[in-house]
């Protein structure tokens, strides 16, 4: 650390002044800078136009209130937002994520990661993220509906298809997507893709739902094939059961690989057999249509449940965090090493702390961070805007192909800017630079905006 440019100590302070209770918010900014700041550094236009401080504050952020009625009749309040982080290189895009821990910060590092995530796609997309800590565990459908439909009545005023577009994440998948999309339609009386992950009835793309967890096994996959290794036989633990989880896990068993571990908050299952084809339809048909907990796996297939923990301490060849921020600490990271571990992607968004990613990089670990390897869902989103905005739908596989495409040109992107003297590839670095450099020289172009 001895060898840090002043700009970063001044940069550092200054930040930690103005967002001092913003805990996650400025993990996500420090851990880009440490990557970012040499490059800058040999870049003296971006230093002169202050683009690193531009990047770290939101062009706008919005906050509102959401008053809805639940099924008892009682009046709820909720707090709605959306921080639109930076438009230099396309319209806000970035999800929407129903929790009750959801707040400024966190929506402030999901949106930050979002704008260079989004660079890394290729597609013309610039970054948000948005959301409320309204908790969508236990309400019935009407509830989420009523709900879904005060949400947007606020947020509708902000977006739109050639502004910023919203799609999922945590607690929002097809069935909130379809209520706000509802919404939106009746008060704006258009038809537009102004949300992605819509349904297939009404201009969803085919493979969104999958493209996250997808694109995460095609990362590693890639990964892999760098060392002349593939993902057959490989040992597999996955955390999370949603969304990314589901479908991470359904290309891992396509794959030949064998995953041993599945989460939620409660607690983790671990299945020494593996997750096959069926015990997955298991998972979708519990998480998906019953809401159940992941603990009911467990009880099915007689294999062991371990509650209040985290999977990583099984032994494993390849760690796929794909449930939350700061999932895989220190301690974690030091068991997947010790056991053996050869890669961790994440699908998840910011997954591992500072130190665990410190352990990853002490021991050689390829590590391959949320924002160029969980990049798949949003650039399918991307794909869902050109065809609704073409008015026309590309087939599954042509989907999945672009898919396929985009996960290998962010992994070149990597190695082109990660490839270290002795050949290891930081794909920290690599995915840090590569998101920055297209947005950084988008802004100095347009000038001081
Ligand atoms: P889902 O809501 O479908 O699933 C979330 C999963 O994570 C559930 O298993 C949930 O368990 C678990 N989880 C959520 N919060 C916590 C918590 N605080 N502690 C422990 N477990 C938790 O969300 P997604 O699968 O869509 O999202 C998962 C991650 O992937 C997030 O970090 C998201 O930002 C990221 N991501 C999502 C994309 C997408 O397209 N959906 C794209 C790129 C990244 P429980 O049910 O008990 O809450
Ligand atoms: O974190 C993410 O990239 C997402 N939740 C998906 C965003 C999107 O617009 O599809």
């Amino acid at each position: 650390m001895d060898e840090i440019p002043e700009l970063t100590n001044e940069f550092i302070s200054n930040l930690s002044k103005r967002n001092a209770n913003e805990p996650e918010f400025l993990q996500a900014v420090f851990e880009v800078t440490e990557d970012i700041l040499p490059f800058i550094e040999q870049n003296p236009e971006f230093k002169k136009y202050k683009i690193l401080e531009c990047m770290a504050e939101p062009e706008r952020a919005i906050l509102f209130r959401v008053p809805w009625i639940n099924d008892k009749g009682e009046i709820e309040i909720n707090r709605g937002y959306r921080i639109q982080m930076n438009s230099a290189i396309g319209p806000y895009k970035g999800g929407l994520r129903f929790h009750p821990s959801v707040n400024i910060s966190i929506l402030k590092f999901l949106a930050f990661e979002q704008v260079l995530k989004n660079s890394l796609t290729s597609l013309p997309m610039g970054g948000a993220k948005g959301g409320s800590d309204f908790d969508p565990k236990g309400k019935s459908d009407t509830e989420i509906m009523k709900f879904c439909q005060s949400f947007m009545t606020e947020l509708s005023n902000h977006i739109g298809p050639n502004t910023d577009v919203p799609a999922g994440d945590i607690g929002v998948g097809g069935r909130e997507i379809g209520y706000m999309f509802g919404q939106y339609r009746r008060l704006k009386r258009e038809f537009t893709g102004v949300l992605t992950g819509k349904g297939m009835e009404f201009g969803g793309s085919l493979i969104r739902p999958e493209a996250t967890g997808y694109g995460l096994v095609y990362f590693v996959e890639e990964m892999l094939q760098q060392k002349g290794d593939s993902l057959a036989g490989k040992k597999i633990v996955v955390s999370g059961s949603g969304n990314v989880a589901q479908y991470a896990i359904e290309k891992c068993i396509e794959h030949g690989a064998t995953v041993l571990t599945a989460s939620d908050s409660d607690g983790y299952i671990y299945d020494p057999a593996g997750i096959d084809k069926e015990k997955l339809a298991f998972i979708f048909e519990l998480k998906n249509e019953r809401r159940g907990r992941i603990k009911e796996y467990a009880d099915r297939y007689g294999c062991e449940y371990v509650e209040g923990k985290k999977p990583w301490n099984i032994d494993c060849d390849v760690a796929l965090p794909c449930a939350t921020q700061n999932e895989l600490d220190e301690e974690g990271a030091l068991e997947l090493v010790s056991n053996g571990c050869l890669i961790v992607g994440e699908g998840a968004n910011m997954p591992s702390t500072p130190g665990a990613i410190t352990v990853f990089q002490q021991n050689k670990v390829l590590y391959a961070p949320g924002k160029a390897a969980n990049a798949g869902g949003v650039a399918v989103s991307g794909l869902e805007m050109s065809q609704n905005s073409m008015r026309y739908s590309w087939t599954k596989k042509e989907v999945d192909t672009k898919l396929k495409e985009i996960m290998k040109n962010i992994h070149k992107t990597c190695v082109k800017y990660g490839r270290q003297s002795d050949g290891f590839i930081d794909y920290k670095k690599g995915a840090n630079i590569g998101g920055f450099v297209k947005v950084a020289n988008a802004m100095l172009a347009q000038g001081l905006v």
